[in-house]
């Protein structure tokens, strides 16, 4: 049994996830692969041996066909289903959407494979699954009727579910993943608010099951605070699962390793997470690098997890009546440089 990456004295679930997609062939939409794929199946190995103890997967790349094939497969490697999802940006048919597609056909096929979603989530014995926005938004101006969109998603996600409801009581629950931009020029459920609006507005009687996936890099391609993101989701009771990596800035989404571009915020969300007593998965969703080898595919996983270890036991000892005391004689840059001295200090 391969080592496995934990987070220490934390609520909940522990060990640390990512998805099969983490390691895919390194193409761009620039360039081809500069990797051989390797089958989904044999992803779950790599991430088992890269310290994993969860995997991630979307509905392409294990389809309900397989799911009894990969839940053998992780079963036997110590691996778990953290999350399933989905997918509504791969296939052609879905070009405008899913849920808010014009098309009504369309809408009724994303339906469809949402709740066969529901049922390989279950069968693959995850908790979560998550609907990433991908495609639902638009690239030109009344390409779609705003208001129309919205109620489309609503009324969507209210069928997803009651349908997981009826089958399945509380046992799934469904997290949003927003993202403002990228693949369309503009995204519904663009940001966390959004995404806690929609919620809002869903059927009272399912409203429980859903919460919100928020994604440091979305975040700041936003450029919104990933933090105060998490904080919210945490405040609504709604932060059901995850995802780390790290950003350069406010250009296309990178998915680089956790704690790469922004250490110190990165530490001050371990002491949000730490002090809400999260008790879900901590997933990585990371893209290994065109330009890494066959060889190391791997290296993403190992270093976001050992700089999130790295910050977490940091976080642990970071002394929170300090931060109260120094938020109370109002030194605001006084606690940036505290942070700092737990981070870098000895
Ligand atoms: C892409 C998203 C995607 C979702 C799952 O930007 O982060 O990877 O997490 O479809
Ligand atoms: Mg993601």
């Amino acid at each position: 049994m391969n080592t496995r990456y934990t987070l220490k004295n934390k609520a909940g679930t522990n060990g640390l996830g990512a998805g099969v997609w983490n390691l895919g062939p390194g193409g761009d939409p620039f360039g081809g692969p500069t990797r051989e794929a390797i089958p989904i199946i044999d992803r779950l190995p790599l991430l088992a041996e890269a310290g994993m103890t969860f995997y991630e997967a979307h509905d392409h790349e294990v389809p309900a066909a397989d799911a009894d094939k990969a839940k053998k497969k992780a079963d036997g490697l110590g691996l778990r289903c953290g999350m399933y999802t989905p997918s509504f940006f791969a296939d052609r048919m879905f070009k405008d959407g899913g849920m808010s597609a014009n098309d009504a056909g369309v809408r009724k096929q994303a339906l469809e494979n949402a709740k066969r979603a529901v049922d390989t989530t279950v069968q693959l014995g995850a908790k979560v699954m998550v609907f990433w926005n991908g495609r639902e938004g638009f690239d030109f101006v009344l390409a779609k009727n705003g208001r129309e969109a919205f109620k489309r998603l609503v009324e969507g996600f209210n069928a997803v579910g009651q349908y997981a409801r009826e089958k399945y009581g509380s046992q799934v629950r469904f997290g949003l993943e927003p993202k403002p931009n990228e693949p369309r020029a503009n995204m519904y459920l663009a940001n966390v608010g959004e995404a806690l609006y929609l919620i809002s507005r869903l059927d009272k009687d399912i409203q429980d099951l859903f919460g919100v996936n928020p994604e440091t890099a979305h975040s700041r391609i936003a450029g919104l605070d990933y933090i105060w993101d998490v904080e919210m989701c945490l405040e609504a009771g709604k932060l059901v699962h995850i995802h780390l990596n790290a950003q350069d800035g406010q250009r296309y989404d990178q998915d680089l390793p956790f704690g790469y571009t922004e250490p110190l915020k990165d530490l001050a969300l371990c002491v949000v997470l730490q002090d809400a007593a999260y008790e879900g998965i901590v997933c990585f969703d990371v893209k290994a690098p065109r330009t890494d080898d066959p060889a190391n595919i791997q290296d993403i996983l190992h270093v976001s997890s050992q700089n999130l270890v790295w910050l977490w036991d940091r976080a642990l000892e970071v002394d929170r009546s300090k931060i109260a005391e120094l938020r109370a004689a109002n030194r605001a840059t006084a606690i940036a440089g505290y942070l700092a001295q737990c981070l870098y200090g000895r």
